[in-house]
């Protein structure tokens, strides 16, 4: 806890509030030559562009420290007061420079010192590795929510983990993902300020003893056999345009000195660098698995560690001293992101009973208030399981807590469903096969107050289907909160041709309030602000075609139709699909079936990484590549059909590619994508939506209108219905020409410089297997994607559509989200 110092100070400096540097252009040359000189110890005239990049961004980060400190300052003095805390594993923030000075209003400001100093400042932009701690979608949700919970003034902190690298840096070798160590920390890290000296110990492993205490009960005690500790970095968060600086806070782990010392007593010294390396991995590296959690100790480790850093942290420097830890659900609510930070659950009840010596039902009343719990997937496999054997030797009393906390939840399901022993085996926390483990979603329901799905038919999916037991039991406990992106890092600052379009015409206030795009409905019959809007569009393509010549010597086509799929690899979200009806538009081409002047000519961009160890979908990255390599080097196609594959698909990239798309493929098979983010930035963005009714899709499709949506495809009951029926790729493959063509010129090794064994996994897969149906719904996306191509031949009635789609999705506004999740689940007030 603070102590401030020991007598009253006499200068009127010390006493007074924090004072900003100056938002002048001369007080912030003074404020970045200050940290050139002192804090990296340069002087201007010989320093290089990253001591620049360094400098800039330290002085960008003194003026939002100002504003954090009296941020912290309001909180304090407005306690007591709920608030909440977001517990995710995985932050995708993308780069901070240009929204930091966006949202504290300093950008001309900073052009203008920089401009002052000789430096141009989109050199220096231009040196910021993004910070890349997510996989995908669930990690960059966490950083659109942050933002949102800023801008709402909500009293939040973000808990998770400071990887030392982040997701790989994917690069093809011959058509083939290579991976590379994202090493963003490597010229240093100007965002984070660490605290070194706040030492958080974490133990693990070792054995629970039993004994009693002194007033004659039984209890448990844990003696733990190592520990590590964490490290604590703040990362800020601003609010935009309201002064408001809120925290990130990520975990970074530490070998402890009694560890070492223990062993460099014992006189080895190699073992005890070795051991500190040993702790020090717990933070080392983010899994680079998207939706299929893999069951590694290591990843255990990480999750109980910033659990156990974010909760203890809370508690003793959050809260005030001899704080009453029974007030505790007046006082936070924790919101899990997913199942990965669900060991806080048992953590907290292991607090409050073994260290706050609290009853247990005492403790299970409190604990299961200050919990909530978001599900974001649908798909079986990645639901995550951790085999009791590890978490006995790695959590030994968080083990018997959770068998605890299970034995009474299933005695009163016996109570509830007398004799139905199925049911309760369903139910139950530990799982009996293939070997015994616990259930982390079901541990997440039943010590939550709420549970909630990340999209509309995504929640009604959970309640009929993935924890249909658990809604039957308590069907209050379930709620929907559709996911949102923020228009601050989406719109104004990856499209500001559309920002400067939308504020001439609706005027300012929409960044932050975003329903007020619905103000631009009345103009999509308007012909001069549709070419405007169409100007805009022209503008951001001419921009990524720069973007992708520089960054990969891509040279895209000019005047072709931007059809863009960028999402992670996965063979639910059906990239094998959209491949599928490139090779059928290619065909149609090279056989000369159809006239090329008849064809609106396309740009496919694709962008995906796949998860190292995922080998279908490595093997459809490299089928993709060697798509593009033979289709771009066809003569018969040129100025037709194009296919860009850029490498390393991140935030950075997105930023500049959405805006620029005409197209959004949003092709999941139905029920497999819990909501999609994706989607929602190329609407808004005015790209029309190719897709099926999946995740979010359905909710996009209902607010821009069916006219202005182009759906396809089998709905969730179909396909639950056919795969039922039982499902037979083969026979889509017999019955449809075009898709037989298609499939039969990829395993001829057209593609692949006539190797087929280089295809014929891919393909085999295909014809026998198809677990996420690309055979069943291509018929149906042929006939979609032909009806894109006419409504695309009508440059009028698309901009209309497009100005729509921009104007009717407001609601996908994380603001709008975060509004949600006070409302529906965390009952807290806003406003700093
Ligand atoms: C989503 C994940 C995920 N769902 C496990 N599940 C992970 C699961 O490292 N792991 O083990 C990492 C990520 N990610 C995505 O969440 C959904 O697929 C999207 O549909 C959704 O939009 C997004 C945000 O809710």
């Amino acid at each position: 806890h603070e102590t401030g110092p020991t007598s009253e100070p006499t200068s009127p400096l010390a006493r007074g509030p924090v004072i900003s540097p100056p938002h002048t252009v001369e007080g912030f040359v003074k404020a970045f030559l200050h940290e050139l000189n002192f804090g990296q110890g340069v002087p201007l005239a010989t320093s290089s562009q990253t001591d620049q990049y360094l400098a800039l961004a330290r002085t960008v980060r003194s003026y939002l420290m100002a504003r954090w400190l009296e941020t912290a300052r309001k909180r304090r003095a407005s306690q007591p007061q709920k608030m909440v805390g977001y517990l995710s594993a995985e932050y995708l923030l993308g780069r901070q420079l240009d929204n930091a000075l966006s949202a504290t209003e300093l950008r001309e400001v900073a052009t203008d010192a920089m401009k002052a100093c000789g430096i141009d400042i989109e050199d220096l932009r231009a040196q910021e590795v993004e910070p890349g701690l997510g996989n995908g979608g669930l990690g960059r949700l966490a950083a659109c929510f942050i933002d949102s919970l800023a801008t709402l003034g909500a009293p939040s902190i973000a808990y998770g983990i400071r990887y030392e690298f982040g997701i790989f840096r994917q690069t093809f070798v011959d058509g083939r993902q290579v991976e590379q160590p994202d090493a963003w920390l490597s010229s240093g890290d100007p965002w984070g300020v660490p605290h070194p000296e706040l030492e958080v110990p974490v133990n693990f492993g070792g054995h629970t003893e039993r004994y009693v205490g002194e007033d004659g009960r039984e209890r448990s005690r844990w003696v733990p056999g190592w520990g590590v500790i964490g490290l604590r970095y703040n990362y800020m968060v601003p609010g935009y345009h309201n002064g408001v600086v809120n925290t990130l806070r990520l975990w970074r782990a530490r070998a402890t000195n009694a560890f070492d010392l223990h062993i460099f007593n014992a006189g080895d010294y190699a073992e005890a660098v070795r051991a500190q390396t040993f702790a020090e991995n717990i933070s080392k590296v983010l899994y680079p698995e998207d939706s299929t959690p893999q069951g590694k100790e290591l990843r255990l480790q990480q999750q109980y560690f910033f659990v156990a850093c974010s909760i203890k942290d809370f508690l003793t420097h959050t809260m005030p001293k001899g704080f009453d830890v029974r007030e505790l659900p007046e006082r936070i609510i924790f919101q899990l992101n997913d199942t990965h930070p669900v060991i806080a659950i048992p953590e907290l009840m292991r607090i409050l009973v073994d260290e706050h010596d609290l009853e247990w039902d005492q403790a299970w009343g409190i604990t299961k208030q200050c919990f909530a719990y978001t599900c974001h997937t649908l798909l079986p496999e990645a639901l995550e399981v951790w085999p009791v054997s590890l978490m006995e030797r790695l959590l030994p009393r968080h083990m018997e807590i959770i068998y605890r906390i299970n034995e009474e939840f299933l005695d009163d399901l016996r109570e509830a469903y007398p004799g139905d022993e199925l049911r309760v085996r369903r139910m139950s926390i530990i799982a009996d096969h293939p070997e015994r483990s616990v259930r982390m979603a079901h541990l997440a329901t039943v010590g939550s107050v709420k549970v909630n799905g990340v999209a509309a038919l995504h929640s009604q999916l959970l309640k009929d289907k993935v924890l249909n037991d658990f809604s039957e039991l308590w069907p209050d406990r379930f709620t929907n909160v559709t996911n949102g992106v923020t228009p601050r890092r989406f719109i104004r600052q990856s499209n500001p041709a559309l920002t400067g379009l939308i504020t001439e015409t609706i005027g300012k206030g929409w960044v932050s309030d975003l329903d007020r795009l619905a103000e631009l409905q009345a103009y999509s019959d308007d012909p001069e602000f549709r070419e405007k809007f169409r100007a805009v569009k022209a503008a951001n393509k001419e921009r990524i075609t720069d973007v992708l010549a520089k960054r990969d010597g891509i040279q895209l086509p000019q005047g072709h139709m931007l059809d863009v799929m960028v999402k992670r690899l996965h063979e639910y979200k059906r990239q094998s699909l959209k491949m599928l009806h490139i090779v059928t538009l290619y065909d149609r081409l090279i056989s000369g079936e159809v006239d090329p002047a008849s064809v609106t000519p396309r740009t496919v961009v694709f962008g995906a990484k796949a998860a190292p160890g995922y080998h279908m979908a490595k093997e459809t990255i490299f089928l993709i590549n060697s798509i593009a390599k033979t289709v771009n080097a066809d003569p018969r196609v040129q100025g037709r059909l194009f296919v860009a594959f850029p490498p390393n698909y991140n935030v950075t990239l997105a930023e500049k590619l959405i805006p620029a798309a005409d197209l959004s493929e949003q092709i999941s098979l139905a029920g497999k994508e819990a909501s999609g983010t994706g989607n929602m930035k190329f609407a808004l963005n005015g790209a029309l939506t190719i897709g099926t009714d999946d995740g979010a899709n359905v909710e996009i499709r209902e607010l821009v209108g069916d006219e202005n949506f182009f759906l396809f495809g089998m709905d969730e009951p179909a396909v639950a219905e056919l795969q039922a029926r039982g499902y037979r790729p083969g026979d889509y493959y017999e019955s449809d020409a075009n898709l037989k063509r298609a499939i039969d010129l990829i395993a001829s090794g057209h593609f692949t410089d006539g190797n087929r064994d280089a295809v014929s996994a891919f393909v085999g897969d295909l014809l026998s297997n198809d677990r996420f149906l690309a055979l069943a719904d291509y018929a149906s996306y042929l006939e979609a994607q032909d009806r894109v191509e006419a409504a695309y031949a009508d440059q009028e009635e698309w901009s209309r559509k497009a100005i729509l789609n921009v104007a009717r999705t407001g609601f996908f506004s994380s603001d709008r989200s975060m509004r949600d999740y006070i409302d529906r689940i965390w009952h807290i007030k806003t406003n700093a």
